[in-house]
């Protein structure tokens, strides 16, 4: 136990003070990401897309704290954490919640920073009575109605405020075509064309419905590494599109490990961008951007800030940017998110801290924030 402790104090000591080499060398301005004089990623990605995080209501509580400054000052384009997904909306039938949703959409519009829409629709965070009716499974008939009412009152209140809309997320599966849910299982093939997107259809042509100019997004992970999965997507949104479903693109979560196969994660995002031979305006977006320093299935303990870990941790961040201004020179993405405000407020930090986002938890920005803010001049 004794020994477990020395070693990783001794592993702290070198991560501490391989971060101060870096400073002691000049390379790396101690700056704080809301500092007047730092580089702002908003600026810096201008001509190339939109860069933004997903934040929660309370970061735009206090004009004076450093995160409401820190999103003011970095950030183009941003999502709610949570807030806005179907739990939180509309936990009830008859009850709809928006007033954080509204205070988000109008600090966008005082910051000008575009908000985005997560989720109208997922399989996690829904509250149970969308799928029952007096202690049974609710008809196909019913699911499908409370879809529209759901869809049309959310995108129809802010109607030319939020311009898109994650419609759906993570419907495609992981090993069959899609998710097995209880939207797919109570609603199934409805219309009897042979196919089960039924669900799918109802949410977006009613979001479509709702708001004409609204983009209209289908979310999911995974895609860019695994090619079998993007195939799936790329299937079912193919037979959508063709049957006439508004879907305006897809959204690529993108969360990813530490260190990336750039080329093949090239190509998985070109079988998305061949919705465009048939469909020129179909648009790629990165969703939730984040960066597990912590290897699958190895038990909980802290991430260790090795001077290794800090070199392939830029690596990655600059190789996915570098796919991304390709990506956007191509026309194809505008718009990039990253998962959480810093590494303090990350989902991934769940029994032990993790180190995936650009920003520390004390808000400084780290060595690779700079390495993507170069990569954009
Ligand atoms: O970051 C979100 C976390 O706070 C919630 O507990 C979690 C609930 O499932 O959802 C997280 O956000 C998810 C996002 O909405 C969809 N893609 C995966 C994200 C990380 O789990």
């Amino acid at each position: 136990m004794r020994i477990l402790r020395y070693v990783r104090a001794g592993l702290l000591a070198a991560a501490v003070s391989a971060a101060m080499l870096l400073n002691a060398c000049g390379e790396i301005p101690e700056q704080y990401a809301y500092d007047e004089e730092a580089p702002s990623l908003r600026e810096a990605y201008a001509d190339y897309f939109k860069v933004g995080a997903a934040i929660n209501s309370w970061n735009l509580e206090d004009p004076e704290s450093p995160e409401y400054k820190t999103i003011a000052k970095q950030f183009s384009v941003l999502t709610l954490e949570n807030e806005s997904k179907p739990e939180n909306l509309h936990p009830e039938e008859d009850r709809y919640y928006f007033d954080k949703f509204d205070l988000f959409v109008d600090f966008c519009e005082d910051h000008d920073i575009s908000p985005r829409g997560h989720t109208l629709l997922w399989h996690t965070q829904v509250p149970d009575w969308f799928f029952r009716d007096n202690g049974h499974d609710a008809s196909a008939e019913l699911v499908l109605s409370r879809i529209k009412e759901h869809v049309t009152t959310i995108v129809s209140r802010y109607k030319g405020r939020v311009k898109t809309w994650d419609v759906v997320n993570e419907v495609i599966g992981d090993d069959g075509p899609l998710r097995q849910s209880e939207w797919l299982r109570l609603v199934g093939d409805y219309d009897g064309d042979g196919d089960d997107y039924d669900y799918i259809e109802t949410a977006f042509i009613a979001a479509h419905e709702a708001d004409p100019d609204a983009r209209l997004i289908i979310n999911d992970y995974s895609l860019e590494t695994s090619s079998s999965k993007a195939i799936r997507m790329y299937n079912a949104v193919k037979k959508m599109l063709d049957d006439g479903v508004p879907i305006s693109g897809v959204g690529f979560q993108m969360h990813i490990g530490n260190g990336v196969d750039l080329d093949a994660m090239r190509e998985n995002y070109r079988i998305i961008s061949r919705l465009r031979d048939d469909y020129p305006e179909f648009v790629i977006e990165v969703t939730e951007l984040d960066v597990n320093c912590y290897p699958w299935n190895a038990p909980p303990a802290d991430v260790e800030v090795t001077k290794e870990l800090l070199e392939q941790f830029s690596k990655t961040y600059t190789d996915v940017f570098t796919l991304f201004k390709e990506l956007s020179e191509d026309g194809l993405l505008d718009s990039v998110v990253m998962w959480g405000l810093h590494d303090g407020v990350s989902w991934l930090n769940n029994g032990h801290s993790n180190y995936p986002m650009l920003i520390t938890k004390e808000l400084k920005l780290k060595p690779a924030f700079y390495d993507v803010i170069k990569l954009a001049e």
